[in-house]
C-alpha cells in the first residue's frame, strides 16, 4: 500500500517528514518597530518643546555590567552632538560604579541630571542595596555617596538630604538590562530582587524604562549594520521576553547599542537612543507637571 501514498498524496497526506524545522527567521524586510513618523528631526524637536521645570532627574539602575553608565554616556553623546565619555565604564568584579552620581546633559538635554548607581546583584548582600533605590526614588542621597553593600544609607550621614526638594527627586526610571545574557545570567533571586525594586518604583508612581543593551553582541546583523536593530528577530525576541520578564509593556522597552570605542556619532546608533530618550525625557517631565498640579492643588510641603 505505500507505494500508492507516493503516487496519491493528496489522498493518503504527505508522508511525515524527517527534515528538521526550518530555523527561526533571523530578520523581517520591514522594521517590527514602526518607525514612520519618527524621523530624528522629529524626536530631537519633541526634545526641543519639553518643559525643563525644576531639572528632571533620571535614574539609571539595573543588573552589574548591563551598560548603565555606557547607557548615561551614550545619551550625554547624543544631547551634545559629539562624543562624550563622562561615566566611567568598564569590566570588574562587582559593580564597576561605586558611587551614586550626577550628571547634567548639555544642549538637547539641558537641564536634565542622569544620576549613575551600582550595579544590582542576585546575592544577598552584594550589589547596590535595595533600600537605597528607594532612598534615591525620593532625593535623599546626594552626590558622590559611595554605597555600602551592607546597609542602606544612613540618615547620620552627610549625604543625607533629610529634605529633599522636588528637583533632588527621581522623575524616571531607567532600567538598564544586557540583551544578550538577559535570560541566561539572571538568576530567579536576581529576577525577584530586580521585582522588589520594580514595585517600590510603582509604589511611587515613577515611570519606567527598560533599554536593551549590547543589541549588538545579540544578533551579528545588528553588529554588521546597526541600521537592522529594528528588522532583528533575535532583538524582537529579546523585547518580548523583557517585557514578560519584568512585567511592562513591550512598548516601553528600547533595544539600542550603546557607544563605545566610536569616536563619532552615526545616525544608525543615534535612532534607537533617541527614541528611548524621548519617553524618557517624556515621562520624566509628565511626572514632574504631575508633582507640581498636586502641590498646587493639596500639600505644598510634600514638594517643597
Ligand atoms: N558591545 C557592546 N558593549 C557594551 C555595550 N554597552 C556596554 N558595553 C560594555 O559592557 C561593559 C560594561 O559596561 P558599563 O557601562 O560599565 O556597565 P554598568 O552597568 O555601568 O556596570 P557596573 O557599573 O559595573 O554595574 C563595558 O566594557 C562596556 O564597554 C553595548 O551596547 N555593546
Ligand atoms: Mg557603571
Amino acid at each position: 500500500m505505500d507505494w500508492l501514498k507516493g503516487w496519491f498524496p493528496a489522498v493518503f497526506g504527505d508522508p511525515p517528514s524527517n527534515d528538521p524545522p526550518p530555523p527561526p527567521k533571523v530578520q523581517t524586510d520591514t522594521p517590527w518597530r514602526s518607525l514612520e513618523s519618527e524621523t530624528t528631526s522629529t524626536i530631537v524637536q519633541a526634545i526641543e518643546k519639553l518643559d525643563r521645570k525644576k531639572t528632571p532627574g533620571i535614574l539609571v539602575t539595573g543588573p552589574t555590567a548591563a551598560g548603565k553608565s555606557s547607557f548615561i554616556n551614550s545619551c550625554l553623546s547624543v544631547g551634545a552632538g559629539r562624543r562624550t565619555a563622562i561615566a566611567q565604564s568598564g569590566n570588574a568584579v562587582g559593580s564597576y560604579t561605586l558611587e551614586f552620581k550626577q550628571y547634567h546633559g548639555s544642549k538637547l538635554l539641558s537641564k536634565f541630571r542622569f544620576m549613575d548607581s551600582m550595579g544590582i546583584e542576585g546575592t544577598f548582600g552584594k550589589g547596590i542595596n535595595p533600600l537605597d533605590i528607594t532612598y534615591l526614588l525620593q532625593g535623599h542621597i546626594k552626590s558622590n555617596y559611595k554605597f555600602d553593600q551592607d546597609k542602606a544609607i544612613d540618615k547620620e550621614s552627610k549625604f543625607y538630604r533629610h529634605n529633599p526638594k522636588l528637583e533632588d527627586k527621581i522623575h524616571c526610571v531607567v532600567f538598564v538590562i544586557d540583551a544578550k545574557t538577559m535570560k541566561a545570567s539572571i538568576s530567579q533571586a536576581h529576577v525577584d530582587k530586580i521585582k522588589w525594586i520594580q514595585n517600590e518604583i510603582k509604589k511611587a508612581d515613577v515611570p519606567r524604562v527598560i533599554i536593551l543593551t549590547k543589541c549588538d553582541l545579540l544578533c551579528d546583523k545588528v553588529k554588521e549594520n546597526a541600521d537592522n536593530i529594528f528588522k532583528s528577530m533575535k532583538v524582537k525576541r529579546a523585547v518580548d521576553t523583557a517585557s514578560e520578564l519584568f512585567s511592562i509593556e513591550k512598548s516601553s522597552v528600547y533595544p539600542v547599542i550603546n557607544y563605545e570605542v566610536d569616536v563619532v556619532l552615526s545616525t544608525a546608533k543615534n535612532v534607537p537612543i533617541l527614541l528611548a530618550l524621548g519617553q524618557i525625557l517624556g515621562n520624566a517631565c509628565d511626572f514632574v507637571e504631575r508633582a507640581h498640579d498636586v502641590s498646587d492643588k493639596a500639600c505644598l510641603c510634600c514638594w517643597n
